[in-house]
This record gives structure tokens, C-alpha cells and sequence, in this order.
């Protein structure tokens, strides 16, 4: 399946409590900045903040997050249903619960979820009770109930139609999580022993579905390639492999919507991050495959 040219809806979130950490709230603005050929369109989704129940650490910025988040997906959903490939930029990765649950309403899709991280924690698992190690697991109907009713009721994406790809830091009782739901994991040491080439036959070979959702998150980049992120993990792919695996999605799967989730400014060097996520929103805009 060709990826149709379509229009694109670029929507930027400007959230960083996910995260809990300073300066993922200033990627968009600085993307915009630096490139406004690719990122002066962009839809702002404001992050409004309201009243908080700090005796729950291990849902922290809960009540924001989630307000975001139902008004996130209430533009990835109108953008889908006028015929946009919604776009959203981060902001923490705690968004993609918003974007994923905004995009699955009207249609059945599948989320390749390229990242360092699992994001499959549940308030019961975490250790950190930051929001963005958690959006996978809601999706997929685990943990707190706010959370996974986010925009509608239930669970948005069904295990047998994810692949979490890159993981190279999941967390104890994360895997645990991991296992319960039968989620399909390709660990970035996957893609050292058997090569990329390997690794992509066997995302065509298990990944069975028409629509697809990419859910990029940057610190599935080497931090020496990227490390203006908020977590980052030593290896990772390389610019050019990450291209290559984008190219194969494009050309192997109709790709309904895309996430581009925790550049960190602060901790970028010498513009290098900002750089790659500009060539790599780039080809999104318009995937050459
Ligand atoms: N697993 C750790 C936690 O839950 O806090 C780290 C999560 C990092 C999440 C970043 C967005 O990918
Ligand atoms: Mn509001
Ligand atoms: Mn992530
Ligand atoms: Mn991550």
C-alpha cells in the first residue's frame, strides 16, 4: 500500500509535564523558528494547566495532561475525518494519547512506536510517575481509567497491531506490562545482530494493517547523532537507518498519522537534534519513497 499524497495537518503541543523535565515545551516554537518553511503552519494546541491532585505522585500533571490531550485528539480526529495526515509535534511523548486516541475512532488502526522506551508503565508500574513513560499502556487499555477513557471510552489500539521498535531502557515491572498484553517488541539490540534489512521483513511479516500511525519519539535516535532529548539512552539508530525505516513504512503501509515527540532544546548540541528533526519532518511532509 502506496501512502497517498495527502495534505498535511501539523498540530504542535507545546507539553513538557509528561516529562516533568524544562525545555520539551519550547520545541515547537523553536523548530518554528529556525525553520518556518517546515513548521510555520502548525496549529498551536495550548497547554492549559488546572487543578492538580498532587497526592497522586504516580500520576503526575495528570488532570493537564489529559485536558490536552482530549483537545488533541479532538484535531487529529476533525483533521482524519476532513482528509488531513495529522502531524503533531511535541512536547513529551505523553501526547501520543491524545493524538492515537483522536486518530482510532473511526477507524481501526495500527502504531508502530519507535523509541528507546517502552511507554508502557501504568500508575501501578512506574517508577517515576511521569505521564510519558505511560501513553502505550493506556492506549492499549492498561492502568488508570482517566487516562484510557481519554476523548472515548476503552482501549484505542489493540496489541496484536503494535510494535514497539527500539527499545533499549524498559523498566522491571514495565515488562511485565509488556507481557501481559502481548505486545511485539523490537529491542534496538534486534536490530544490531540481525541488521535493518532483517528487522524490516519482519515489521511487514507481523505488522498486518492497512492504517498505520508512526509514534517517533527522537531519543530512539543515538544521542551522539541526537541528544537534544528529555531521556536519553546511549546507541540508537542513526539518522540514516531511521530515513530508511521511515521510506519502508511509507511505501509498506497507508500511514494515517504521525507523532514527532521529545526533541528538548536545552539539551540540544550545535542545533545538531533540531537539524535532524527538521530533515525528518521534512520527509513527512512529503515521503518521497
Ligand atoms: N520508563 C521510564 C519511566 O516510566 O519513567 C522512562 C520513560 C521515558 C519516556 C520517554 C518518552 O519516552
Ligand atoms: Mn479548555
Ligand atoms: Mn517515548
Ligand atoms: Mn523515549
Amino acid at each position: 500500500l502506496y501512502s497517498e499524497k495527502m495534505k498535511n495537518k501539523m498540530l504542535a503541543v507545546p507539553m513538557n509535564l509528561g516529562a516533568n523535565k524544562a525545555g520539551i515545551e519550547f520545541g515547537p516554537e523553536v523548530l518554528e523558528e529556525y525553520y518556518p518553511d517546515t513548521f510555520g503552519e502548525m496549529t498551536y494546541i495550548d497547554v492549559e494547566k488546572q487543578r492538580e491532585n498532587f497526592n497522586e505522585p504516580n500520576l503526575k500533571y495528570k488532570n493537564t495532561i489529559l485536558h490536552t490531550c482530549n483537545k488533541l485528539a479532538e484535531a487529529t480526529n476533525e483533521a482524519v475525518r476532513d482528509g488531513f495526515r495529522p502531524i503533531t509535534i511535541g512536547g513529551d511523548h505523553s501526547i501520543a494519547l491524545g493524538s492515537i486516541s483522536g486518530v482510532s475512532l473511526e477507524k481501526e488502526i495500527g502504531v508502530i512506536w519507535i523509541d528507546a522506551h517502552g511507554d508502557m508503565n501504568t500508575d501501578e508500574s512506574t517508577i517515576s510517575g511521569n505521564i510519558h513513560g505511560m501513553p502505550l499502556a493506556a492506549l492499549l487499555g492498561a492502568g488508570d481509567r482517566d487516562l484510557v477513557n481519554c476523548f472515548y471510552e476503552g482501549a484505542k489500539i489493540d496489541p496484536k497491531n503494535v510494535i514497539i521498535l527500539g527499545a533499549r531502557d524498559l523498566d522491571v515491572k514495565e515488562r511485565e506490562v509488556i507481557e501481559e498484553l502481548g505486545v511485539k517488541v523490537i529491542h534496538y539490540d534486534d536490530v544490531m545482530h540481525k541488521g535493518l534489512d532483517h528487522i524490516l521483513d519482519e515489521i511487514k511479516d507481523y505488522l498486518k494493517i492497512d492504517n498505520l500511525h508512526i509514534s517517533f519519539d527522537v531519543d530512539s535516535i543515538d544521542p551522539e547523532h541526537a541528544p537534544g532529548v528529555s531521556t536519553p539512552v546511549r546507541l540508537g539508530f542513526s539518522p540514516e537507518d531511521m530515513f530508511k525505516t521511515f521510506k519502508f513504512l511509507f511505501k509498506n503501509y497507508s500511514i494515517s498519522s504521525v507523532d514527532i515527540v521529545e526533541y528538548n532544546p536545552v539539551n540540544d548540541k550545535n542545533g545538531k537534534t533540531m537539524d535532524f528533526v527538521n530533515e525528518l519532518t521534512e520527509f513527512v511532509l512529503n515521503p518521497t519513497v
